[in-house]
């Protein structure tokens, strides 16, 4: 049970976790095979685990949550600032002495009858200056596996170098023995962003529990870019190379169900067009030597949802998750392989649904869960960047915001400069799909820069951080695009084919980039002219894509009060530049 570990903190961190969680053993990973297949095998004798058929999908495991614990839990997430303001309107607040009080007596023995795992991991490449190091005790062998495949697992943290403390237990009192959690009421997803310390109690899902990604590599780390002058941004970094053979990097923004994992490994349409991805999910960017945004990604893996990702949605994703990938809550084939709504081919025709239930068309209810997801290393993608894990990271030509909009907002165009850039992406939105639970679909969401759950602190000192970081750039800083791939016509069909044909966006970004094209100056920004896209090969009449690149002035004018609305909860802590970029947008569109 003992270990002693190079980092001081870190001895003083188990030790006195173990005390209060009083696990039966404790056990020091360090991110080895036979440790994967160790934990796995554990999750398999308990019955926690089902192996799916090594001829179909080798290497490979399903797992089912309890119906209680099957997504992040926004609710249940605290930012625990110092002052309530320092967390801001968009987040919940609890004060750190009152939370800690709280989640102490929750952890209190909860670990008895259980071994409690010590994680120490790297997000981003390991030894990287730009890399952040956390530590995570857990009670779940099932986290260990996954934290195996989205993190680079280390065996040691070196003593003279600082860690992220990231404390989890799936709790008790709540779920069952498959997947034991806790109580509804019992779930905390606690960030302390001043002491730079995470506490997660009651849930063994996802972000809630593979506590590098949205809780480090987001809430923790986007609070420590705001006091060092970086950014920890939500959003997928891709490499896209044209047939001349230039490059170019793009960082992009999208909140959930605009097909981001699909964006960053997608297959261009146009001819001789290349994409690579870099990452996913999460950017980290901070100016380098020459001036110029590096962006790496922090995470080792894709934790992508599994309904409707398919070899005509993503191919690339497909290929990924052929083998060595950990699925959750997907409905599990006759002959032993998963499946779930929105995959290629034919309902098989015998399934078993997430819950463990026989499951055929026309029962109620989804096979897989609209949740479900998959866990695979991200260096198993075909069209994985060589250097998606290059230290220094890859310079940044453009940002990229995206939101699901079906009327009004053009397929692509760009902000003015920087501060209008910010200004979009402040009033980065998306409409309520039939997928959300309250179901009131077409409603706005306003979910700036598409990090609205992910933001460790005020937001409204988000957005002044943006600003300072234009202004440190000054010339340097990437020019700044918004895109809409979900323009419906009149009769509710999709008017842009999306995907692959996405690339004919990026090719006008590209042009921009490198000052080949003209724009349109209008009120909500520079539209491309028609005859700049390349619309070759692509299916789309000339009326549709003039309807797709109007600035619709009065229609956008329906989006004043919502935006005024979504301004004033940031009181005095809207920076005065975004107040007057709305003021600007107001009298733009009359
Ligand atoms: O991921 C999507 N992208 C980005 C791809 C690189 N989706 C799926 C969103 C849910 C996660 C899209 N859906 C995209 C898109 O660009 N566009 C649409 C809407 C759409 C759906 C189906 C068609 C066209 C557009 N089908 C046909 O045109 C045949
Ligand atoms: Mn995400």
């Amino acid at each position: 049970m003992k270990r002693i570990f190079m980092n001081q903190k870190l001895n003083d961190w188990v030790k006195e976790m173990a005390e209060l969680c009083k696990p039966d053993d404790v056990y020091f990973c360090n991110g080895g095979k036979v440790e994967y297949d160790f934990m796995i095998n554990k999750l398999l004798v308990a019955g926690m685990a089902i192996r799916l058929n090594p001829k179909k999908r080798p290497n490979s495991y399903l797992f089912r949550s309890h119906p209680s614990d099957v997504a992040r839990l926004e609710k249940a997430t605290i930012i625990s600032s110092e002052n309530k303001d320092d967390a801001g309107p968009t987040n919940i607040w609890i004060a750190p002495d009152e939370l800690k009080r709280k989640m102490r007596a929750l952890y209190d023995g909860c670990m008895k009858g259980r071994t409690m795992f010590v994680i120490p991991f790297s997000m981003g490449p390991v030894g990287s200056p730009l890399s952040e190091l956390g530590v995570e005790i857990t009670d779940s062998p099932y986290v260990v596996a996954n934290m195996h495949i989205m993190t680079r697992v280390i065996s040691d943290i070196p003593a003279d170098k600082d860690f992220i403390p990231c404390m989890h237990s799936v709790g008790v009192g709540g779920g069952n023995a498959m997947w034991p959690c806790a109580p509804i009421e019992d779930k905390y997803i606690s960030h302390f962003p001043e002491e730079k310390l995470i506490w997660s109690y009651g849930s063994g899902y996802g972000g809630n529990a593979l506590l590098g990604k949205k809780c480090l590599a987001l809430r923790i780390a986007s609070y420590m870019a705001f006091q060092q002058g970086w950014m920890a941004e939500h959003m997928l970094i891709l490499r896209l190379t044209n047939p001349q053979g230039r490059r170019y990097h793009i960082a992009g923004a999208f909140p959930s169900a605009c097909g981001k994992t699909n964006l960053a490994m997608m297959n261009p349409s146009l001819p001789g067009w290349k994409v690579e991805c870099i990452g996913d999910d999460i950017a980290w960017i901070r100016r380098g030597p020459d001036g110029k945004l590096y962006a790496i990604n922090p995470e080792n893996g894709f934790f992508g949802v599994a309904p409707g990702t398919s070899y005509a949605t993503n191919p690339n994703a497909m290929e990924t998750i052929k083998e060595n990938t950990i699925f959750t809550n997907c409905a599990l084939t006759g002959d032993g392989d998963v499946w779930w709504e929105g995959i290629d081919g034919e309902i098989p025709l015998s399934l078993t649904d997430w819950q463990g239930n026989p499951w055929k068309p026309g029962n109620n209810g989804e096979a897989a869960h609209a949740n479900a997801r998959f866990t695979a290393p991200a260096a198993q993608c075909p069209v994985i960047c060589k250097d998606w894990e290059n230290p220094t990271g890859v310079p940044i030509d453009a940002f990229l915001f995206g939101g699901r909009r079906e009327s009004a907002v053009p397929l692509v165009f760009q902000a003015r400069d920087w501060n209008h850039g910010v200004f979009l992406g402040s009033i980065l939105a998306s409409e309520k799909t039939a997928a959300d639970l309250d179901k009131k679909i077409g409603e706005l969401r306003y979910d700036p820069m598409a990090m609205l759950p992910f933001c460790g602190y005020n937001m409204g000192d988000y957005f002044g951080h943006w600003l300072k970081i234009g202004d440190i750039l000054k010339g340097d800083a990437p020019p700044i695009f918004y895109v809409n791939w979900f323009r419906k016509d009149a009769a509710g069909k999709f008017m842009w084919p999306g995907y692959g044909h996405n690339s004919r966006a990026l090719k006008w970004i590209c042009d921009r980039i490198d000052g080949h094209v003209s724009a349109e100056e209008t009120a909500i920004g520079l539209l491309p002219k028609i005859e700049d896209l390349d619309l070759s090969g692509v299916n789309v009449s000339g009326e549709t894509m003039r309807e797709l690149l109007r600035p619709h002035r009065a229609l956008r004018r329906h989006e004043i009060p919502l935006i005024a609305q979504h301004y004033k909860k940031f009181g005095s802590r809207l920076p005065e530049r975004l107040a007057r970029q709305f003021i600007e947008f107001v009298a733009a569109l009359g």
